[in-house]
């Protein structure tokens, strides 16, 4: 096949994250499958527990494909969460109903028992093997031309969960941890870089064909900080993953990172940057090398009360970026409480563009 009807075939998603500029820019937002589709709140009351979903091929496959029935977006986000790493690795993981994450802390004295990285790192672990499953399950129904993401969070952002115990507003336990003992931090980050890419590289296998590493508690660091637990360790998994799988594109998502962004772009060897909303998008842009692809930057706050300006939004991110390969993304996930009608609206408005 010639190189052009080649191009012709390969999912417009794919083609941006490779540095083509595509029209319509392809869409999908950040938990685009989850707690505002009542179709989603259905099947979450039939399962157990939000990791007995995870771990259930059919109904994490099932979550998977419903936004793209809906709206039929650029791409499928695999169900899953960042938090399946720890829970894998042998990390007491519980979701508490209306609270969020709780997990039983990570410490320095009690790491080597409570993390256990061979449980990873041999493969055929048993939850992991489940997660794959489901790929391999979205694979077979999704459409042609809507792409598989896979993904995992960062080593910072999921040692944030695993030594706080949960969310956070001040991180104060980690941050300390780091600044104080910063060797021994490096144990649990350098576990975690080796099981991130196991982990990408079984999702890889199974059938994800871009992956995205969530780093959404990047703005919470200095800049030694920065350059030690979110730079290094980004640089270190993207170079493995191209080394086993170079035509799997990587998305790298500081959210928060502000004014570091061209330099996680440039030092870490990710093939395309995810922008939060607080990002202008013309400083970026003249930041970047040409055609290096970015992905963003709706507020999911405009989704929440009606519909009304919408179109605006869509265009003046659009035109902000007028000759860059884009994604068209939220800023952060959707929240919970946007009707779905509104999703509508954007798709539309994005398409009609
Ligand atoms: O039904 C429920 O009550 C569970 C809600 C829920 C959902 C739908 C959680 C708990 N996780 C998810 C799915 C999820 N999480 C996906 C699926 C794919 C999609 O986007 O549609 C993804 C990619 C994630 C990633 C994730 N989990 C991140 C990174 C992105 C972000 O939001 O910053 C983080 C930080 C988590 C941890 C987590 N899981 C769930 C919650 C409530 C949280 C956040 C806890 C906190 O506030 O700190």
């Amino acid at each position: 096949m010639t190189e052009k009807a080649n191009q012709g075939l390969e999912k417009p998603l794919l083609r941006v994250l490779k540095g083509e500029c595509v029209q319509p820019r392809p869409i999908w937002l950040m938990r685009q499958a989850g707690r505002y589709l009542p179709e989603y709140r259905a099947l979450r009351k039939q399962a157990g527990s939000f990791l007995d979903l995870c771990y259930t091929p059919e109904l994490a496959a099932e979550i998977t494909l419903q936004p793209i029935r809906r709206y039929g977006f650029d791409a499928a986000i695999l169900f899953s969460d960042i938090l399946v790493l720890p829970d894998a690795l042998g990390q007491t993981v519980r979701f508490e109903e209306g609270i969020g994450p709780k997990l039983d802390p990570v410490t320095a004295d009690n790491l080597a028992a409570v993390c256990r990285p061979e449980a990873v790192l041999g493969g055929g672990n048993e939850k992991l093997e489940a997660v794959y499953e489901a790929i391999r399950l979205i694979r077979r129904e999704l459409p042609a031309e809507t792409a598989l993401i896979g993904f995992c969070g960062a080593p910072w952002t999921v040692a944030t969960y695993m030594v706080e115990g949960g969310g956070s507003k001040t991180f104060e336990r980690i941050r300390r941890w780091a600044a104080a003992d910063s060797a021994g931090f490096a144990q649990l980050i350098d576990i975690l870089v080796d099981t991130t890419v196991a982990h990408l590289l079984g999702q890889i296998a199974a059938g994800v064909e871009a992956v995205q590493l969530f780093e959404s508690h990047a703005g919470v660091l200095d800049t030694v900080g920065f350059a030690r637990w979110v730079l290094e360790p980004a640089r270190r998994i993207v170079t493995a993953l191209h080394a086993a799988a170079p035509d799997v594109p990587v998305i790298g998502f500081p959210r928060g990172g502000g004014v570091q962004l061209p330099r996680y772009a440039s030092e870490t060897g990710i093939d395309a940057l995810g922008l939060d909303q607080s990002i202008p998008l013309d400083w970026i842009d003249g930041l970047l090398p040409k055609n290096f692809p970015v992905q963003g930057n709706l507020d999911p706050i405009y989704l929440l009360d009606g519909s009304a300006e919408i179109a605006r939004h869509v265009e003046a991110i659009c035109e902000a970026l007028p000759e860059r390969p884009h994604i068209f993304n939220l800023g952060h996930g959707v929240i919970k409480e946007t009707d779905p009608e509104t999703i509508q609206t954007l798709v539309e408005c994005l398409r009609s563009l």
